[in-house]
């Protein structure tokens, strides 16, 4: 495997599943407070109260990042921290622990990579409608201002948000993650507002330091129809939808200032919070592209005639895109959490941006990781199927940077066991496991791989 000579090689994690501290410091509560304090909304009643308390074990932590020889760690920050009513008062003691953090890893040698927001809305504001109310994406950008302004002297490369799919349509469509509505014509407008906000908090940024390196991280992946269904079927529409919600409808708006025909033509249920300028404030150039990558999208035809996933002109309905369509088999070796592994997707997605995008701005691999829970034995963890995924995404990294893709740097999902959102602590995608009852961290057999991957700059 090669890999350009400064290529970044670190590990992410996100402020809600590892810190804990819910009420430390002045912290308000998030939706995902709420949200994990609901009976029967997370697997075990799980919630991310504790996490693995980084908040108080950041050096510790941090030590462990210099230990492994990681360059840069990406992390989230806490919206409710920093403004515990998501607008107005400004809580000094949530921006020093972020301040404290940004000075041990630069002590360490390690480079901050901060995503202002992952998915942890302050709860006030979802009073108030949150990703609903169009006031919210001003709100985020007056936060990142706060944030940035005290944190870019030293850090300077910064991400918006992480994943708004998976704000939008598991929040506000599927309902299984936080707020948990389900609602077609919602989970639009919560995706048309997140990325205004992604718009005006860049907006914001630049103007304070036009030099920072500003991007936004997707959850991407190649959107597959296997197998035969008749052209009137509705499977080939459906498919047709995934895609662009998953991929077009945040790629096309970021990049190209345009939200896909295919959504455009579902009429009121998509447009009707779109005010005109506001693709001109969603567009504006960007440094840098994060993306995350699991698996790739399979579905198969379903000819049950079910009209699951139908929705009609109010929005009723929960996920557009799911009818006449059921998720394929898993492929490959199978995950934890059910899921596929299909690394060639990776290979296929990188490339298809580099052709499909003009102006794409390099990628970043922010997360690619996957869940085992293998054995301790004698203090051992010989996570295999973690090495071979590791191994085989690195390898599909590779062959797009040799097609020409520009590729700057790979973040592994996750350093550490965490809080996995409605899976609670029943799914681990650390390279670090964690005794979640002692928070004894312990370096799987992956950790160690990838430290020598690392040093060897991709060569095993
Ligand atoms: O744990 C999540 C992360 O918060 C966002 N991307 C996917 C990961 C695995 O599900």
């Amino acid at each position: 495997m090669k890999f350009p000579e400064n290529f970044l090689w670190g590990s992410a994690t996100s402020s809600y599943q590892i810190e804990g501290a819910a009420t430390q410091d002045g912290r308000g509560p998030s939706i995902w407070d709420t949200f994990s304090h609901t009976p029967g909304k997370v697997v075990g009643g799980d919630t991310g109260d504790i996490a693995i308390d980084h908040y108080n074990r950041m050096p510790e932590d941090v030590q462990i990042m210099k230990d492994m020889g990681l360059q840069a760690y990406r992390f989230s920050i806490a919206w409710s921290r920093i403004m515990p009513e998501g607008k107005g008062a400004i809580e000094k003691r949530g921006l020093d622990f972020y301040s404290r953090l940004t000075d041990q890893l630069l002590e360490q040698g390690i480079k901050p990579l901060p995503t202002l927001y992952h998915w942890d809305l302050p709860e006030a504001l979802d009073k108030e409608g949150g990703w609903l109310n169009r006031d919210t994406a001003q709100h985020f950008a007056d936060y990142s201002a706060v944030v940035f302004e005290t944190l870019s002297d030293r850090i300077d490369t910064w991400a918006t948000l992480n994943e708004p799919w998976c704000s939008a349509f598991l929040g506000y469509g599927a309902g299984i993650h936080a707020p948990g509505h389900q609602n077609a014509a919602e989970a639009f407008k919560a995706a048309h507002h997140l990325l205004l906000g992604h718009g005006k908090a860049v907006e914001a940024m630049r103007s304070m330091k036009p030099e920072h390196k500003l991007g936004i991280v997707l959850n991407l992946a190649p959107v597959y129809l296997i197998g035969e269904a008749p052209a009137d079927h509705p499977a080939h529409q459906a498919i047709a939808l995934q895609d662009a919600m998953l991929n077009r409808l945040w790629l096309n708006s970021i990049l190209s200032g345009e939200y896909p025909s295919t959504l455009l033509d579902l009429g009121s249920v998509f447009t009707s919070s779109v005010q005109e300028g506001d693709l001109a404030q969603i567009s504006r150039p960007l440094d840098w592209l994060g993306v995350n990558y699991y698996q790739d999208s399979r579905s198969v035809p379903d000819f049950s005639g079910s009209t699951s996933g139908y929705i009609d002109s109010t929005g009723n309905g929960s996920m557009p895109g799911s009818q006449g369509v059921k998720p394929a088999p898993a492929v490959g070796e199978i995950t934890d959490f059910g899921w596929s592994t299909t690394p060639d997707g990776l290979r296929v997605l990188l490339e298809s941006l580099d052709q499909d995008y003009e102006n794409m701005p390099p990628i970043m691999i922010t997360e690619n990781g996957c869940a085992y829970d293998d054995p301790m034995v004698d203090g051992v963890i010989d996570d295999k199927r973690r090495i071979a995924y590791l191994t085989d995404h690195l390898k599909a990294v590779s062959e797009a940077i040799e097609q020409g893709v520009d590729v700057r740097g790979y973040m592994h999902w996750s350093l550490f066991d965490n809080f996995e959102w409605a899976e609670g602590y029943s799914k681990r995608f650390g390279l670090i496991h964690v005794d979640f009852e002692t928070q004894k961290r312990t370096l799987r057999n992956s950790a160690k791989l990838y430290s020598k991957i690392i040093r060897n700059n991709g060569d095993i």
